[in-house]
């Protein structure tokens, strides 16, 4: 019997509450690694196999009722023996770094859960796209995250100062480092977020450098590098996501193959994003002013003069509109969540106490 220490996993004083008032009895796990089904869990004797009960699986309505990476669960037992242990609950997530699931129409994909730092990785070549980072920066403040820009591959970069200029108009109020494997730039001012018990996690698109970045910080290879592998499908094939204990301590959290970015229901998320235009909104003589055609708009002022960008602004817009579409579907969600769980309860009622 190992003894792991849950601290150094990120255990923190409000889920040892929650789970000393609610689960007397069970133990604590912390899910490492997600595959179809089945979970890989750290316990304080060491690391289990685990999957959910039959009670989550029924009363489950969506894949946010399935425990994710990073999540506190709850468990029958801590030791391997015959067949996996069970998981019997999901600790409240203090945040959660999620996207729309590709293809679905409005489910909602947790990336990774209990996060304290989310690094969003772009790369100052190809990749550098403002609209992306401030479609991430605002899922990012969405999480319950701090979000922290991170501007990869700046040693193949030849007009940093600009860059800089243009990513700190797009992302207000955040932290921003560019940094570079290759010459080891800004390492330390990153492993400065990264600490005992602190979990981080590092999004971006696909080859902007996050699992060699990784590695860097750790010391050693642990994550394959070299961009995108597809097998003969076309799908990528390290689609898994882990937590990677640093041997200076903290919790780090690679995300493979992130093609697309959606937006969920973010409407908070997109104020803090874009606080700089909130700020300004508040200055026009209507408090409904769409910016179009009112007097005295604080906005229009600021686009003619140059202040605010135009870019940013239609930015700030189209965001906005989808976040509005997606609150609008969600909460019909909701409520048919609300009417389903409703029947359930009813129907558990009749039966015989339902266990596993
Ligand atoms: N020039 C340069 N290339 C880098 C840097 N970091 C990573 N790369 C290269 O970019 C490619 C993708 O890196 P990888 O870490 O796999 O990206 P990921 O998909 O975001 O995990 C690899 O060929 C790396 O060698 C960097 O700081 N500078
Ligand atoms: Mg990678
Ligand atoms: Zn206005």
């Amino acid at each position: 019997m190992k003894n792991v220490n849950l601290n150094e996993w990120g255990l923190s004083q409000p889920i040892i509450k929650e789970f000393e008032e609610k689960y007397r009895g069970y133990y604590l796990g912390r899910v490492l690694e997600e595959h179809r089904n089945i979970y890989k869990i750290i316990t304080e004797s060491g690391r289990i196999i685990g999957q959910v009960s039959g009670k989550i699986n029924y009363e489950a309505f969506d894949r946010l009722d399935y425990p994710a990476v990073g999540d506190w669960v709850v468990l029958d037992r801590l030791e391997d023996k015959e067949g996996n242990a069970i998981i019997g609950g999901i600790l409240t997530r203090n945040s959660k770094f999620s996207r729309k699931i590709a293809g679905r129409k409005n489910e909602e994909q947790i990336i990774a859960a209990n996060i304290d730092v989310l690094f969003i990785c772009m790369a100052l070549n190809d990749d550098f796209n403002l609209q992306r980072l401030e479609r991430y920066i605002s899922l990012g403040w969405n999480s319950g995250a701090v979000p922290v820009v991170l501007l990869t591959k700046s040693d193949l970069c030849s007009d940093l100062e600009e860059k800089l200029e243009e990513v700190i108009s797009a992302a207000p109020g955040v932290d921003i480092h560019p940094v570079s494997a290759i010459n080891e730039l800004g390492l330390e001012q990153v492993k400065a977020y990264i600490g005992f018990g602190k979990t981080v996690s590092f999004v971006g698109s696909s080859g902007v450098g996050k699992s060699t970045l990784i590695n860097h910080l750790l010391g050693f290879e642990s994550q394959e590098t070299g961009g995108i592998r597809e097998d003969d499908k076309g799908r990528h094939t390290t689609t898994y996501r882990e937590l990677i204990l640093a041997p200076d301590g903290g919790i780090l959290i690679d995300t493979p193959g992130m093609r697309e970015i959606h937006l969920l229901d973010d409407a908070d998320g997109i104020e803090a994003s874009f606080a700089d235009i909130e700020e300004l909104a508040r200055k026009c003589r209507f408090s409904d002013c769409e910016h179009v055609n009112e007097p005295d708009c604080a906005i229009k002022k600021a686009l003619e003069s140059g202040e605010l960008s135009q870019r940013r602004f239609g930015s700030y817009l189209k965001l906005k509109k989808e976040a509005q579409f997606m609150e609008r579907k969600l909460s019909k969600r909701a409520q048919i969540k609300y009417k389903k769980q409703f029947v359930k309860i009813a129907k558990s009622r009749k039966k015989t106490a339902y266990k596993r």
